[in-house]
């Protein structure tokens, strides 16, 4: 697999336009240009539009979801902004999940170079950028979508200290944006957190998961999510989470009996590109793409949101293959909050995985607090 990547990343770098022999020049000097961050409240742009001639290039834009999913969409829909403000100058491509291997697989061909964008879920590199992990704390964010948003959109702990965490790897995290709340598919039914006992639930590759379901008394496997019908299916795992729309998509309803609307988190997705090839690049293409990541923050809200609701509409419709669909009430999330909320601390003291930076938690605990108005 890793020749195979080198090969491809030789392959991908090969077509990736006029632009590549500067990209792999950037450095440290490159990194005081504006951001997404803070600035760029409620996803508009930052300042003048970019502009000036812009030099033929291709880019590639790799996604962890087929075409009609929501990152697909938004890769889509980010390559014909480019298209259209460059006059065709600079094509962007976007890549389904698949063609060029596992989630791991995609953010390794952006750390080498291969691929100049990718979405991905900080999930898949939770081992190397420990602090990425906080999105997988149960009950952490807010429970409303939307709240959770702006809190990615604005966070100078996520736009600021967590991507330069991430620039060590080479991955530059642009923005941060939900894909909708994360319910858990099961064939037991889970409405407390007892339920989870003896359960094998799929994760993504962050050892945090590991400790969240642990909490709950239940075991993890990590597989990529192209394995996950056949394994829930085969009863080799048991339960997973992923937003609703994605639920459908990949037909996990298929195999569960039962779906929970928990509210414990939503789930996040970066809008990334490789550091040193984004350094690189003339400062009215820096500008170009951040505020198209900028303007796109609130079009992506509502790329999901119609998802989402679609795809719940989706489930309860399919009679040939009924889900249980279980609302937790209040009182049964607080149940879930008490056993996950010890688990916050244990993160941010670094008990349960190493190198996490405790100032990023408090920032960024901070700023959601001053967004929900909680104490
Ligand atoms: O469960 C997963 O791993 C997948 N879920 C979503 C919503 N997007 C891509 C990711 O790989």
């Amino acid at each position: 697999m890793f020749i195979s990547i080198l090969t491809l990343s030789f392959l991908l770098v090969a077509c990736g336009g006029g632009d590549s022999e500067e990209g792999t020049g950037g450095t440290e000097e490159d990194t005081g240009t504006e951001d997404t961050g803070s600035d760029n409240t409620e996803g508009e742009s930052s300042g003048e539009a970019a502009s000036g001639d812009f030099e033929e290039a291709e880019w590639g834009f790799v996604t962890e979801e087929l075409d009609g999913e929501v990152q697909y969409e938004y890769a889509e829909e980010f390559a014909n902004r480019i298209s259209e403000k460059t006059g065709g100058a600079i094509t962007v491509t976007p890549y389904e999940y698949g063609a060029l291997g596992s989630e791991v697989d995609q953010a390794q061909l952006l750390q080498q170079g291969g691929m100049q964008l990718a979405i991905m879920s900080p999930g898949f590199t939770g081992g190397q950028v420990p602090d990425g992990q906080i999105f997988s704390l149960h009950y952490f964010f807010p429970a409303d979508p939307a709240q959770t948003q702006e809190v990615l959109t604005n966070s100078e702990a996520l736009n600021t200290d967590l991507r330069a965490k991430y620039e060590e790897h080479s991955i530059t995290p642009l923005a941060y944006w939900t894909e909708g709340a994360t319910a858990w598919t099961s064939n037991v039914g889970i409405e407390t957190p007892s339920d989870f006992e003896g359960l094998n639930v799929r994760v993504q590759e962050s050892p945090l998961m590991r400790e969240s379901f642990g909490a709950y008394g239940a075991t993890v496997q990590s597989i990529t999510w192209g394995e996950l019908y056949t394994a829930l299916d085969r009863e080799t795992v048991d339960a997973q989470e992923n937003p609703i729309f994605f639920i459908n998509s990949a037909s996990f309803h298929e195999v569960q009996d039962t779906l929970t609307i928990s509210n414990h988190n939503n789930y996040v997705a970066m809008t990334t590109v490789n550091t040193e090839w984004y350094n690189g690049l003339p400062d009215n293409e820096k500008q170009l793409i951040d505020e198209t990541v900028a303007e796109m923050q609130d079009w992506i809200f509502e790329e999901q949101e119609r998802q989402n609701e679609e795809g719940l509409e989706a489930i309860k419709a399919d009679t040939e293959n009924p889900t249980e669909i279980i609302e937790l009430t209040e009182e049964q999330i607080q149940a879930f909050r008490e056993v996950a909320e010890p688990v916050h601390e244990q993160f941010r003291n670094g008990e349960l995985t190493e190198g996490v930076d405790p100032a990023i938690y408090d920032k960024l605990k901070e700023e959601i607090a001053e967004i929900t108005g909680a104490e």
